[in-house]
């Protein structure tokens, strides 16, 4: 009887966010603030997936576009016997497309925080296809983290869709993008899905959906935090905003405080005034220019492009510049 492949995990035991000392030292900023780390409790995750689905927030179904026009393209540059390592690997939807196209894959790496989203997630790819060499790394990938060994792979593709890049600001955008260098090793690549900059109005639907999930998604950051740290937040004292700021070219998410009013988080009481502004998330977008140039701050170079017509999106392949010191960039579009 033919075994069931299963994954190998190898567990980093990221220790659990020190999630009391960051909330009360964002709350005791100037500009209060949350991390939007913490918007994904269960619920949140839930909330995450539906806003993936709503008509205004075109990007999911833009990238998911771009991969299935542009996947056979992609996998042609990648060539064969690729060790493929995502960053933040979540429900693992978005290898499918690429895994199903690659030449021979060898090796599939993901890495998550949350263990049993990757076991999960593992488990089925493995499952799903029995040559490939799935090896779970449980791991915070924010924070330097060794790689395995991974035996006979021509390359490493490191991969991270989602335009999950934009939550991090430029600095911190940059140190994560040097991790990703270095486990790409030589001769790796990095695929990586970034939002681009467009008209306001698209930007500030897809953030201020009608049917008000992103709102939900946003007020369920105070209801995570009033379960873990015995907080107090009202719900109701907060209404959900998210403007467009085109000098930063990102999108800032917000809870706005309704009155006057007091948060007790375990022993400190905190003050929001009415009107007040709590920040939760950043959504940084980018012009393809200033892309390439925060990428080449960590050391990559843009090979090619891959947009929708309407420019929306794009998912870019990048090299490490020692690599590849003299070959010319390109740019396409994916879509017909
Ligand atoms: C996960 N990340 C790429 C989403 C974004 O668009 O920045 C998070 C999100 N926040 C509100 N809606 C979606």
């Amino acid at each position: 009887m033919k075994t069931r492949a299963e994954p190998q995990l190898i567990d980093f035991h990221p220790p659990r966010a020190e999630m009391l000392v960051d909330v009360l030292q964002g709350l005791s900023l100037a500009q209060k603030e949350l991390s939007p780390k913490y918007f994904y409790d269960a619920r949140g995750s839930e909330l995450f997936e539906e806003i993936t689905r709503l008509p205004e927030y075109y990007l999911t179904r833009t990238e998911a576009s771009i991969m299935q026009t542009s996947v056979s393209e992609i996998a042609q540059r990648v060539g064969p016997n690729a060790a493929v390592i995502e960053f933040g690997s979540g429900a693992g939807d978005k290898i499918r497309v690429l895994l199903q196209h690659l030449d021979a894959p060898l090796a599939f790496v993901p890495i998550e925080i949350s263990r049993d989203h990757l076991m999960a997630s593992a488990s089925a790819l493995a499952a799903e296809h029995p040559a490939l060499s799935v090896i779970a790394v449980c791991a915070d990938f924010t924070q330097p983290f060794e790689l395995p060994p991974i035996s006979g792979a021509r390359r490493n593709l490191v991969f991270f869709p989602g335009s999950t890049i934009g939550n991090f600001p430029p600095e911190q955008a940059v140190s994560l993008l040097r991790i990703m260098h270095h486990a790409a090793g030589e001769n790796g690549a990095l695929l990586i899905g970034a939002d681009l900059i467009k008209d306001r109005s698209t930007l500030e639907a897809a953030y201020n959906d009608r049917l008000g999930v992103t709102a939900k998604f946003n007020l369920n950051l105070l209801a995570h935090i009033n379960r873990e740290l015995q907080a107090d937040f009202d719900l109701k004292g907060f209404q959900h905003k998210a403007v467009y700021n085109a000098a930063e070219q990102r999108i800032e998410m917000y809870l706005v405080s309704q009155r006057e009013q007091l948060v007790h988080i375990r022993d400190e009481l905190v003050s929001f005034d009415k009107g007040e502004r709590l920040l939760t998330e950043f959504a940084y977008k980018y012009d393809l220019d200033g892309f390439a140039g925060l990428a080449a701050r960590a050391g990559f170079r843009v090979e090619q492009v891959w947009t929708d017509s309407l420019r929306h999106f794009s998912v870019q392949y990048l090299v490490r510049e020692k690599d590849h010191a003299s070959s010319q960039g390109t740019y396409g579009q994916a879509t017909k």
